[in-house]
């Protein structure tokens, strides 16, 4: 069997921008399979899109379009910003390609045909205005419907299911038998315990909706988006048609396939999916690895909490390497990870720009000072300061492969990063600028130019995988750039050309926090106030709503700058009897001490939140036109006087 191996992603819901939490799984993937590509195995990574269902057609009607045209324009969208993160993917599956449009179609009447899918009844708690169903647990006080509020009545719908129960047995004996098939452990012991409590059979059709394939022996069924999901994996190699040798490479005659997928969709991937392979007897050769979620500080990124963060807005400040490096040395297998713009920073300026940065253009410009830019030759007598870090660079190979075969992707780079720091260490232990003074040591200092040229060399191919445009740098610098970079052949000791180093620009400039961090705070309020903007001119509200917000007169009775952003003011806002804290952003408008005894309308029941580490507890209302802002004031009304 030829070196092969077959990477994917889940695909994505084609609902709308993809933010830094799915991006994960796909720079992940993109690492993983550069390295495979590294280690001299034929790979086929895999994305794509996910692109029918309830949730999309919502979606497209909301944005007035039609939901052809609507994923269209997601998946274009979503192209380009893999084009831009450097995703060097070998297919792009959308659903809606009309040859898998037409295998899932086929795949379903041969289950159908096989009564390893039944039509039966569905019954359960529908919400008439919401067209919904909803299970016990979701349900509201007496049966009303989660979203609205209002009472369901409990329906029965005819359905497609899937034969779960029947192969309950067949797969856990799977499971037990192939330990490495779920990974890491928990994962694969959380399912183990989930079909032991009983499995029941899968409603696999909707007639709810239009927008997805359709059950070709009855058109009124739409298939169940996640039955024509999974599919993807199979129906992107050409899976049942006439034009299936990627089917044939990767899938039947490859032993290294990967299904990459977050914790979230656990269940569909190690219960539905391997069960419609075992009705379909198609062989089940993929290992689950299972990633944690990107959090942040508020808990799970999404849009509609307000809380995601968008890979682009990072990339134009950052460059692409710093957000697929932050993205991949966050998550540990199975773990979650934090993002958040502190830590962003923080790890651009230790890691990157600190230890990598430094350590190149410090070595480049010594071996230009010293060497007049020539790299010595690999021939020269060795100390042993030398031996020891070709010998620690050799075994920092051995390692990171070790992780990155295993997907431990965070332990191999810290694997390298050791090495990296080792560089450093050396670099202060052979004080090459002490050498350069003594000229019989010509020769020593030579032997050291020429060990940290090939440090380099060795790191800019172990984290070619992530770091893809800074291991070119690193490799243009050292005029390397034919070189070999299949890691299973690489070795300390390789010898260099005799062009000249040359390094342009620093890889990585170091960050001011301070500055950043009110980069992105005013990028917040820009979208709040767009968000608002879009708010006001669309939405309407009855009394109802806006009763519910309190509005009081209040005194500032004293103010002053917050300590950690330069926009914001602290003021002690008196209401009643009552003195509350209240933060705003305001510094560029007012001096703190012209606001002491203005008299402002406070919303008074607004939930309490920390504003760059100082509680506020309420907000003052302004007026603003483009760059200016006022205060909203009363002149001779009490403090405590009801505003509405
Ligand atoms: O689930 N951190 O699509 P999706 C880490 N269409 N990973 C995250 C994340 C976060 N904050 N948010 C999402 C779907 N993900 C289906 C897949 S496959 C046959 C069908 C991960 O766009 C999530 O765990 O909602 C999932 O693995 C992937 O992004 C796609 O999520």
């Amino acid at each position: 069997m030829c070196k092969k191996c077959y990477v994917t992603t889940p695909i994505y819901y084609a609902s709308g921008k993809v933010q830094i939490g799915n991006t994960y799984t796909t720079v992940a993937c993109d690492t993983f399979a550069r390295f495979n590509r590294q280690m001299g195995r034929n790979t086929f990574y895999l994305t794509g899109m996910d692109e029918h269902g309830q949730k999309i057609e919502e979606a497209a009607i909301k944005a007035n379009m039609t939901p052809q045209a609507f994923v269209d324009k997601v998946a274009a969208e979503t192209k380009e910003l893999w084009k831009v993160m450097k995703i060097n993917y070998d297919g792009f599956i959308r659903t809606t390609d009309k040859h898998h449009e037409e295998i899932v179609a086929r795949v379903f009447e041969r289950l159908l045909a096989n009564d390893d899918i039944y039509l039966g009844t569905y019954s359960g708690n529908y919400c008439v205005s919401c067209e919904t169903f909803f299970t016990k647990s979701q349900l509201g006080e007496n049966d009303t419907c989660p979203d609205c509020g209002k009472p369901t009545k409990v329906v029965s719908e005819e359905s497609y299911f899937l034969r779960l129960k029947k192969y309950a047995t067949q797969l856990l004996t799977y499971i037990k038998e192939h330990p490495n098939f779920i990974c890491p452990e928990t994962r694969r012991n959380e399912v183990i315990s989930f079909i032991e409590s009983g499995l029941e059979d899968l409603c696999v059709s909707r007639t709810s909706f239009n927008w997805g394939i359709k059950v070709p022996s009855n058109p009124k069924h739409i298939i169940y988006v996640w039955i024509d999901a999974l599919f993807n994996y199979l129906t992107a190699l050409g899976y049942d048609t006439k034009e299936n040798q990627l089917y044939k490479d990767f899938w039947l005659n490859n032993n290294r396939i990967y299904h990459v997928v977050g914790k979230d969709i656990l269940r569909f991937h190690a219960i539905y999916w391997p069960i419609m392979l075992m009705a379909l007897d198609i062989p089940i050769r993929f290992k689950l690895i299972v990633h944690g979620w990107i959090l942040t500080k508020e808990g799970k990124m999404s849009k509609s909490r307000g809380n995601a963060v968008y890979p682009m807005d990072l990339i134009s400040r950052y460059g692409v390497d710093a957000v697929r490096y932050y993205l991949v040395k966050e998550l540990p297998l199975g773990n979650d990870g934090l993002f958040s713009y502190e830590r962003f920073v923080e790890r651009y300026n230790y890691e990157l720009a600190n230890d990598l940065g430094n350590l190149v253009s410090r070595s480049i410009s010594m071996i230009n000072k010293y060497c007049d830019g020539i790299v010595p030759s690999n021939q020269l007598p060795t100390s042993v300061l030398d031996e020891s870090l070709a010998k620690f660079a050799n075994e920092t190979i051995t390692k990171t492969i070790q992780c990155f075969e295993q997907f431990k992707l965070q332990d191999g780079i810290g694997e390298t990063w050791q090495l990296i720091r080792r560089v450093n260490k050396y670099i202060d232990e052979t004080a090459p600028w002490v050498l350069a003074k003594d000229q019989s040591k010509k020769i020593d200092l030579d032997s050291v130019m020429y060990h940290l040229a090939e440090a380099l060399r060795v790191i800019a191919i172990l984290i070619a995988p992530y770091l893809v445009d800074t291991s070119n740098k690193i490799l243009q610098a050292l005029n390397q750039t034919n070189t070999n970079m299949r890691l299973d052949q690489l070795q300390f000791g390789e010898k260099f050309s005799n062009e000249k180093v040359f390094l342009k620009e620093n890889l990585f400039q170091r960050l001011d926090m301070e500055k950043e961090l009110e980069y992105f705070a005013s990028q917040k309020q820009n979208e709040i106030k767009e968000k608002l903007e879009s708010n006001t001119v669309k939405v309407k509200i009855g009394i109802e709503d806006f009763n519910k917000i309190s509005l009081v007169v209040g005194e500032i009775i004293e103010c002053k700058k917050h300590q950690n952003a330069n926009k914001l003011l602290v003021s002690k806002v008196k209401i009643g009897q009552e003195i509350r804290q209240i933060v705003s952003g305001i510094a560029n408008f007012y001096h703190p001490d012209e606001l002491i005894g203005k008299k402002v309308i406070v919303v008074e029941n607004l939930a309490p939140s920390k504003i760059r580490g100082v509680e506020s507890q309420g907000m003052l209302l302004c007026a603003t036109d483009q760059d200016k802002l006022e205060l909203v004031e009363v002149r001779n009304l009490p403090c405590g006087s009801i505003v509405r």
